[in-house]
């Protein structure tokens, strides 16, 4: 077929596969990710370079507005950092949990026994911080949030892949990371702590939602 293009295209013919096949992949795939659980005790166990690397270029790999890729990650391991973005964590959570009156907030969060301290933040042996473009050389960015959390959904996926625990941690505001990281005109969307969950990790006992909660076939006008 042509197809009278005005800016180049190529084709795009991934072999297909057989459905039994689809479908024992897809499995596969699902029980690798239902494996998966936000961890917050790590252990300080280092993780190559290449691990990040890998995770990054897969994220890279998501979809977005316009092909505009409006992320940033920036990966830090560096320990007096680490420490400089714990101790500015730690302040802003203090006024979440004691200063500010959320009092729904708090209770929806009781179950995970979160609380001000951040010690995964100096543990971890690596930090990787997203952020989001709103704007790329002066020009707005489109569905900018939704990009970059498709981004962060396939980041978690890959690091999960290998084997790495980690974290969408996001402390409230984390304009902080803004200016110890230098990223101007970027917003930080997500921080990740990543590394091995420590040999005593625990997580809360949590459940997936049933298939039939997140799920309707609208078969046919409402
Ligand atoms: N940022 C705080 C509070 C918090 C908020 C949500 I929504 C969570 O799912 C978990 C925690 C903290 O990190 O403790």
């Amino acid at each position: 077929m042509t197809r009278p293009h005005t800016h180049p295209f190529i084709p795009y013919t991934p072999p297909r596969l057989p459905i039994e096949e689809g479908l024992a992949r897809g499995r596969a795939f699902h029980d690798l990710l239902d494996g998966r659980r936000s961890v917050r005790w790590f252990s300080p166990d280092p993780v190559p370079r290449e691990a990040i690397e890998l995770a990054v270029q897969t994220a890279n790999t998501a979809p977005s507005g316009a092909h505009q890729q409006p992320w940033r990650f920036v990966a830090i391991q560096d320990p007096e950092l680490k420490r400089r973005i714990r101790e500015a964590a730690e302040e802003e959570e203090r006024r979440f949990y004691h200063e500010r009156e959320l009092p729904d907030w708090h209770a929806a969060l009781a179950r995970l026994e979160t609380d001000a301290t951040k010690e995964f933040l100096e543990v971890a042996p690596w930090l990787v911080v997203a952020f989001a473009q709103k704007q790329q050389d002066g020009k707005k960015t489109y569905y900018t949030n939704e990009s970059a959390g498709i981004a962060c959904g396939f980041l978690i996926a890959a690091l999960h892949s290998m084997g790495l625990a980690t974290l969408t941690h996001t402390p409230n505001p984390m304009t902080f990371l803004t200016d110890l990281l230098g990223r101007d005109g970027e917003r930080p969307y997500i921080l990740f702590p990543v590394g091995y969950p420590a040999d005593d990790c625990e997580v809360p006992d949590l459940h997936r939602k049933p298939l039939a909660e997140a799920l309707t076939f609208a078969d046919g006008l409402a």
